[in-house]
């Protein structure tokens, strides 16, 4: 008897775990075919792709017993995924049939007037506002993850008789959330929208399990959308991990990618505490505390990247994934991991593959993973095979790849780590057809020159051929779902975000892009956002420093016009 949680084996299913535990309510794993008899109501946090969630349930004998459990009138939660099973199919895995209880399909968002996956916070707006809220409201935000939707089409009554909320994304709008009788569905994820995501579980939890099983079936007479476009630009505050000089996990922060104290300046005199200090690993706090103190003042995501995992086995690399754990249970909104993310050998000599520790990063609590050094090296190999010039074929192996099969593309972030190459304005060698020439008005530093950007792997400390923009298009290709793009060149400058790059990759790839390096200050985000098109901005440093608040920025955003989450 009681809540069980159906987990078919992929994904990030810690966070709706964590979330309950934080509720005080407790649940059971579904693990056998009797417990579908025993469960009086259910949550099934689908995560990944459609096909691999249906072959997955099929896989355990599942796809049956839950038809069965929902067509018995016993409360069910479908969460994303756990949503659109309830459809009659997918264009994202064609060959795979879904639960048919809704008579629509899901089908991909359209790229042509907006990035796709839709990935980031956005309103949902009632189709009858007399029906059950389910805790929800329109003046807060949800996160969604996502590059298929079921759109709300009102003329296809029987299916928009399931619509509870829709929600626009660029000119579509489509089913936010469904609900009928026993049966609630919710395609972004209540476990990662903060306090509001949390509101909606609890309200759910609580409802008489009896009431729901009694209720009459509530439809709304079908009606157009109104148009309300929601979509917020998400502010991401960054933590760098790495162990100290005493083997302790801390956040540090570098310039420019070196994050060891420097030495004292004439200035500073010969006792100053940089005196001290030189040469240490910069300690800005402890990686569990900080992300607890991003979440409470509004952070829309989080990163923690683990920046000298290239050194050792990721998987042998405990306190990472203690960390990981431990954050996700005081952080609500999405956790990006990065650092290492490849295939290893661990000393004993056992292979690991890059999705293997993708699960490991997915089980501890991530929701995604970020990849740097082995997507220049795919992204690489890609072109070699192609031979021809062009950006040629993955061949499935690639971490990208088989993450991004596994898990869904939306789990898999690049991060890119590009330094600019200065060259003469006549430059006549690779790349340029990249080439960005300095402003008149521009900075000092760059006007009268030109350069393009260069690739580089293991945290900046090696230059690699390729560029920047072909980087950007190889790792769209292969199935990254976003890319969070740093500048070495801006990296803990607080010059600001380097906006002709974020431009020139914007304009080269369909996936979001995260803007990285350089804030300084407030202005620093409303010029991003108004001059380049990046879904969001990621900045460490000001917020480690406490210089500058994420509500803040967010106020200095508010003011600008610029659509966020307060
Ligand atoms: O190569 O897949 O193992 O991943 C390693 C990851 O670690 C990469 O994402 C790489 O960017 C990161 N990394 C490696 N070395 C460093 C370093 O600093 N020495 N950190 C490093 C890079 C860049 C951002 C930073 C922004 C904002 N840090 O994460 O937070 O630049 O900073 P700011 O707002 O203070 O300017 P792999």
């Amino acid at each position: 008897m009681g809540l069980y949680l159906l987990d078919y084996g992929a994904g990030n299913v810690r966070s709706l775990a964590n979330t309950l535990k934080k509720l005080g309510h407790e649940f059971k794993w579904i693990s056998s075919l009797e417990d579908f008899d025993k469960a009086t109501s259910l949550i099934f946090p689908g995560v990944g792709a459609f096909g691999s969630a249906i072959d997955g349930l099929i896989c355990r004998g599942f796809l049956e017993p839950l038809r069965l459990y929902i067509k018995s009138g016993r409360p069910y939660f479908g969460i994303c995924i756990g949503m659109q099973v309830l459809f009659q199919s997918s264009t994202e895995s064609p060959s795979s049939s879904g639960l048919g209880i809704i008579p629509s399909v899901i089908e991909e968002f359209d790229n042509s007037d907006k990035a796709v996956p839709h990935i980031g916070w956005n309103s949902a707006e009632f189709l009858d506002p007399d029906r059950i809220h389910e805790g929800m409201d329109e003046t807060s935000y949800y996160y969604f993850v996502h590059s298929y939707r079921a759109k709300y089409d009102w003329k296809n009554v029987e299916a928009a008789k399931w619509a509870h909320t829709t929600t626009q994304y660029g000119q579509e709008v489509f089913y936010a959330t469904v609900r009928k009788g026993n049966v609630f569905g919710a395609q972004f994820h209540p476990e990662k929208s903060g306090v509001a995501g949390l509101r909606i579980l609890d309200a759910w939890l609580r409802e008489q399990e009896s009431f729901r099983m009694f209720a009459p079936p509530t439809s709304p007479i079908p009606r157009p959308p109104r148009a309300r476009d929601g979509f917020t630009k998400r502010i991401i505050a960054c933590m760098d991990v790495r162990s100290n000089d005493d083997g302790d996990l801390v956040v540090t922060k570098g310039d420019q990618y070196d994050v060891r104290e420097k030495a004292p300046t004439a200035a500073d005199g010969t006792d100053s505490l940089r005196t001290r200090t030189a040469g240490a690993v910069r300690n800005l706090g402890k990686p569990v505390a900080l992300a607890a103190r991003y979440y409470a003042a509004g952070a829309d995501e989080l990163c923690l990247m683990n920046i000298t995992s290239f050194r050792h086995s990721p998987l042998l690399d405990q306190p990472m994934l203690v960390v990981v754990r431990a954050a996700a249970e005081e952080v609500f909104v999405p956790l990006t991991i990065g650092g290492g993310i490849k295939d290893t050998v661990d000393p004993d000599g056992t292979k690991r593959s890059a999705l293997e520790v993708a699960g490991e990063y997915f089980r501890a609590g991530a929701d995604k993973v970020s990849i740097a050094t082995e997507a220049v090296f795919a992204v690489e190999k890609m072109r070699e095979r192609a031979r021809d010039g062009g950006i040629g074929e993955g061949d499935g192996t690639s971490a990208i790849e088989t993450i991004a099969h596994a898990y869904g593309r939306q789990a898999v972030v690049v991060s890119i780590d590009p330094r600019r190459v200065y060259v003469d304005a006549d430059y006549d060698g690779p790349h340029k057809d990249e080439l960005l020439l300095g402003k008149p008005d521009g900075s000092e530093n760059e006007r009268g020159k030109a350069w393009w950007y260069q690739c580089t792997v293991r945290g900046g400390r090696e230059d690699r051929p390729l560029s920047v923009v072909q980087l950007a298009k190889g790792v769209e290709k292969l199935g990254a779902g976003e890319i969070v793009l740093n500048s070495i060149d801006r990296d803990g400058t607080g010059l600001g975000f380097d906006t002709d790059l974020i431009t020139l990759v914007r304009k080269n790839v369909k996936i979001p892009v995260v803007a990285s390096s350089g804030a300084g200050g407030e202005k620093h985000f409303v010029e991003v956002f108004t001059w380049t098109k990046a879904e969001a901005a990621l900045a460490a440093g000001i917020f480690h420093r406490e210089e500058v608040t994420i509500g803040e920025v967010k106020e200095a955003l508010s003011a600008a016009h610029i659509n966020v989450r307060k």
